[in-house]
């Protein structure tokens, strides 16, 4: 029985805006899951998979407008603009909820609409976070079934807060009611592009999403509860709400660390998450791929939780080689949305680790029979296909995972992919040096994006880009805050930089597990330990910190290269930096424009004092040839 009276009249009245044919509370149980997948393999939107290879495994495939996180379609309607930022979509909220109103109205004829409890985090954590889903799309509930905990017990602990207890409502309909009869007949159901909204309230903590069934944009407890309106929360709660992986690792002794980092898409978050590291002795599990929620214990120092319960990963690369773990978590009970289908029905994806039949009876993400040599270059994957896979399947979960408590985080990594100018890893002098560090994300643009010239670096802060539920400028000053707590204990900061390469353009870093020679040596930095200089940007490891035993191809001349800090470079990185900061105009911290300043300064200086010690050297060189002369 839910005596919730917001819930109650929450859901009376969307059923009165939406006119579902049927309404279901779901109970999160095995039973439910079974039941919507056996639905919807019957519409022939599910594809079941070879039981013997993939057992309890699905295919769906998606409407080709339908593939990806739409940020030009997502909006943070704050009160005002101002709030909103620079850098988010807004929409007066009166407006906005107008419009999707609109919407809404009548979306769900002919459909059930599906009210999902569900919790962020371990069900009763005191950093945990309810949240209700209405959806009228059974992939969405199916999906939140994995990606987090849903079902009665939440509904059980909401009652223990009482009528009023607190919940974040997210509403999402797909936006195809069915006329009497209709059926969606093997077509996944979504809006057309201009009719899709991904919409944020902050000041009333809901989220509306319309018109689109896909991952983020669908999926409402991940980007947009944790991370869009949990950032508000966490601001205003003096927390923090971030994107960012948690790792465990351990020393050959025994000792372990817990390590939170941030990266921009495509920088291989899930694979570090799951490393399995090459240096004899060492250990590294898994908490959390995408999002952590931190508070300070009483101890002073920020505990996390991996607010998710499972992966939603980016199919295409994932290989044996470049993440053993992922692939033995999706060998079960595991939703892939957009992958290619082999002929028997197995998945296939590009970078997989083997060839496609070369026969021509793969399927590809349309559903159409695909060969390489036929394709011209064409995937048979969707490039943003996914798996939906189980946590607690992950052979490299950590056993606290679920620790209701949290983890106490150790260092915090920022990084991007950066060719050039940017070290293998260099620490923050100190809180705000790293906050700085963090504002500063980014990655260098591919010639695959067209709209700006190659080379350019797209600045991602805190990787919280599309994720930031508020004004970036405030976000930093919440970050500058965090390190003003009283008696914490924070987490160290330090860059990496896995992408840079040599003068001939070849990466200079083999990455995936021998990363964990940089974990190492962060490790041992955050027990004061680790050899490092001071430099302008940061302290970076001495030329033989970094542990390099057994390690092929990196010699000691390649990673002089990878720690070089060529102050030219870091001179126009302070150029691009100034351009980057006038975008957050009077709401910039001066604390980050100090830090630029000090940055400048400290640049100016070394490269005057090695100019001076090489006009010494030459003009000793000069004397002594001088003095040659004059024997
Ligand atoms: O395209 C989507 O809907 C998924 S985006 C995504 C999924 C898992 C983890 N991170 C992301 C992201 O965009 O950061
Ligand atoms: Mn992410």
């Amino acid at each position: 029985m839910v005596s919730n009276k917001k819930l109650l009249s929450w859901v009376n009245e969307i059923a009165a805006l939406c006119i579902p044919e049927h309404i279901e509370w779901c109970d999160g149980s095995q039973a439910e899951y079974d039941r919507l997948i056996k639905l919807m393999v019957d519409e022939g939107l599910a594809t079941p998979l070879n039981p013997q290879k993939r057992p309890n495994s699905y295919l769906f495939r998606s409407d080709p407008s339908d593939v990806a996180r739409i940020e030009n379609r997502t909006y943070i309607a704050s009160t005002t603009k101002e709030e909103a930022g620079p850098t988010n979509n807004w929409i007066d909220p009166t407006e906005l909820k107008r419009t999707m109103k609109n919407l809404y109205s009548g979306c769900m004829r002919g459909r059930t609409m599906y009210v999902i409890p569900f919790s962020m985090g371990p069900i009763g954590s005191p950093i945990a976070k309810i949240g209700i889903q209405i959806t009228d799309s059974p992939y969405v509930v199916t999906n939140m079934h994995i990606m987090t905990r849903v079902g009665t017990k939440v509904l059980e602990t909401l009652e223990t807060l009482g009528s009023e207890g607190e919940f974040i409502p997210c509403l999402h309909s797909v936006g195809k009611p069915l006329a009497a009869g209709e059926k969606d007949n093997g077509r996944w159901p979504c809006a057309p592009i201009e009719q899709k909204y991904i919409s944020h309230f902050p000041q009333d903590r809901a989220i509306w999403s319309y018109g689109s069934g896909y991952g983020g944009n669908a999926l409402l407890g991940k980007k947009c509860l944790a991370l869009r309106i949990a950032s508000v929360m966490a601001k205003e709660e003096g927390w923090l709400a971030e994107h960012m992986l948690i790792l465990k690792i351990t020393s050959p002794q025994g000792k372990n660390k817990y390590i939170a980092g941030a990266f921009p898409s495509a920088c291989g978050k899930t694979n570090l998450a799951m490393l399995i590291p090459t240096i004899p002795g060492w250990k590294v599990e898994t908490i959390g791929d995408d999002i952590a929620w931190m508070k300070f214990g009483k101890d002073g120092r920020l505990y996390a939780i991996n607010p998710e319960a499972g992966f939603f990963g980016v199919a295409p690369g994932t290989s044996e080689d470049s993440n053993k773990q992922a692939m033995r978590t999706i060998e079960k009970n595991t939703i892939f949305t957009n992958t290619a289908l082999t002929s028997d029905n197995d998945i296939w994806w590009e970078g997989i680790g083997y060839k496609a039949p070369g026969d021509g009876t793969l399927t590809d993400w349309t559903g159409k029979k695909w060969s390489a040599e036929s394709s011209n270059g064409v995937p048979a994957a969707h490039p943003n296909a996914r798996f939906t896979a189980p946590a607690k399947q992950c052979p490299a979960i950590a056993s606290e995972w679920e620790n209701p408590e949290g983890v106490p985080i150790s260092a915090f990594l920022f990084g991007g992919r950066r060719p050039s100018t940017v070290p293998l890893v260099h620490e923050a002098f100190d809180w705000n040096h790293g906050v700085f560090l963090g504002s500063i994300v980014g990655s260098e643009v591919t010639a695959a994006a067209l709209d700006v010239k190659a080379g350019t670096i797209r600045r991602d802060p805190f990787a919280m880009l599309p994720f930031c539920g508020y004004h970036m400028g405030d976000y930093f000053k919440h970050w500058l805050t965090i390190g003003k707590t009283q008696n914490s204990k924070l987490p160290k900061i330090f860059y990496v930089n896995w992408f840079r390469k040599t003068a001939e353009g070849k990466w200079a870093w083999p990455g995936y597990g021998e990363n964990c020679r940089v974990l190492k040596w962060i490790f041992e930095r955050c027990d004061g330990e680790g050899d490092a200089i001071k430099t302008a940007i940061g302290m970076l490891p001495t030329l033989n910190a970094i542990d390099r035993q057994n390690l092929e191809g990196v010699t000691e001349a390649v990673m002089q290269e990878l720690l070089t800090v060529d102050h030219n470079l870091w001179l126009k990185e302070v150029d691009s930096i100034k351009e980057h900061f006038a975008k957050f105009g009077e709401k910039l911290p001066g604390e980050l424009n100090e830090e630029l300043q000090k940055l400048q300064v400290r640049l100016n200086n070394e490269e005057l004092a090695s100019q001076q010690a090489t006009t010494t050297v030459q003009s000793k060189k000069a004397n002594n040839s001088a003095s040659t002369l004059f024997i």
